[in-house]
């Protein structure tokens, strides 16, 4: 069964790492096979160069400010790492699919906001832009596969998204989504897995202060492979949580169902808040690897962001708030 073979989170660590030996050589057999135009976009680095018409309108915004506030406790991730070290299964299940990603249109792209919300409307990402409150912070990413980043995100927080979505009282939820286009996402094509890539997070928080809508890293725009034009940061969540390329927010009454719950949700739940006592069923979560230093760090409640979730989950109890 296709669907049990070769999934990323299914891979124990060791054997992850392992892996990246055989990439290059995948890349090379890859590249032969898919023919002489995609080989010498690899070999000169075409392919990541965005085309001439799709000129990245917002690019002359950037850096935005830092805001002091959120400090880490480690260096920042080298942008190398954060950039080609990806999970982004509409582009493949491994973990080099910058170049696949290059085919993802992000200009022009549209937003809606619907749902039970006061009015429904649509928005441009760079019209968006210019009404968010942007700025630059500095979080940690934690992957439900025990490895992290430290990465500077640009963006704006959640809440002034919510201010200007305008969600009605009875709303209890926001449902999010990815672009669906099997055409330029390979990944798509296989119908056995739950596409478009979906995400949710309750009203409360999605206003909480750290919820952020990144749409650059390091200072620049976000890379496609990475999310852009729009993507989540949900620091104290293991990072499936952070849903990349987002072209919808739904607000409901109704929890949604995840992608990867929907895939398996006795392994990846809907509140998926990180915790180093509650092991995955197949793997341990007390720790994590940190790419580009390969260093192991002790794992911390909340992604060590308890200070400002904690409270969000007060009275809830059971280990389904970290799964
Ligand atoms: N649409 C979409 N969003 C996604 C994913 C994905 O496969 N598709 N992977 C998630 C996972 S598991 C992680 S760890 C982060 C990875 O983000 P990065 O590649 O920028 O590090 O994106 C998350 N968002
Ligand atoms: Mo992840």
């Amino acid at each position: 069964m296709l669907i049990r073979k070769r999934r990323g989170w299914e891979i124990p660590e060791s054997a992850a790492t392992s892996e990246a030996v055989f990439r290059d050589r995948r890349r090379l057999i890859q590249a032969l096979a898919a023919g002489p135009v995609l080989a010498s976009g690899l070999l000169g680095g075409g392919m990541r160069a965005m085309a001439a018409d799709e000129a990245d309108p917002s690019a002359r915004l950037y850096p935005f400010k830092r805001n002091p506030k959120y400090t880490l406790d480690r260096p920042i991730t080298d942008a190398k790492y954060v950039e080609y070290y990806n999970n982004f299964y509409e582009f493949g299940t491994d973990k080099d699919i910058a170049d696949a990603a290059q085919a993802l249109p992000i200009r022009p792209w549209t937003i809606k906001i619907d749902g039970m919300v006061e009015k429904p409307f649509t928005i441009g990402i760079d019209d968006l832009m210019k009404k968010m409150p942007l700025e630059e912070r500095l979080y940690r990413h934690r992957c439900v596969e025990a490895w992290s980043f430290a990465v500077p995100w640009s963006g704006f927080p959640m809440a002034a998204l919510m201010a200007l979505a305008k969600p009605l009282s009875a709303a209890k939820y926001v449902k999010m989504e990815t672009f669906m286009d099997p055409k330029v996402a390979p990944g798509q094509n296989q119908f056995f897995y739950p596409w478009p890539y979906v995400e949710g997070l309750t009203i409360a928080e999605a206003n909480n202060e750290l919820t952020f809508l990144v749409t650059g890293m390091y200072g620049k725009p976000e890379p496609k492979q990475d999310g852009a034009p729009l993507r989540l940061a949900v620091p104290w969540k293991y990072g499936f949580k952070s849903i990349k390329s987002i072209v919808r927010f739904e607000f409901t009454d109704k929890r949604p169902v995840s992608y990867w719950e929907a895939l398996q949700s006795d392994e990846y739940g809907f509140w998926a808040n990180v915790n180093p006592a509650v092991p995955h069923p197949r793997w341990s979560q007390a720790s994590e690897r940190e790419i580009g230093t390969d260093k192991r760090v002790p794992t911390l409640i909340y992604n060590g962001y308890g200070e400002y979730v904690a409270q969000l989950y007060a009275g809830m109890k059971g280990d389904q708030l970290f799964r």
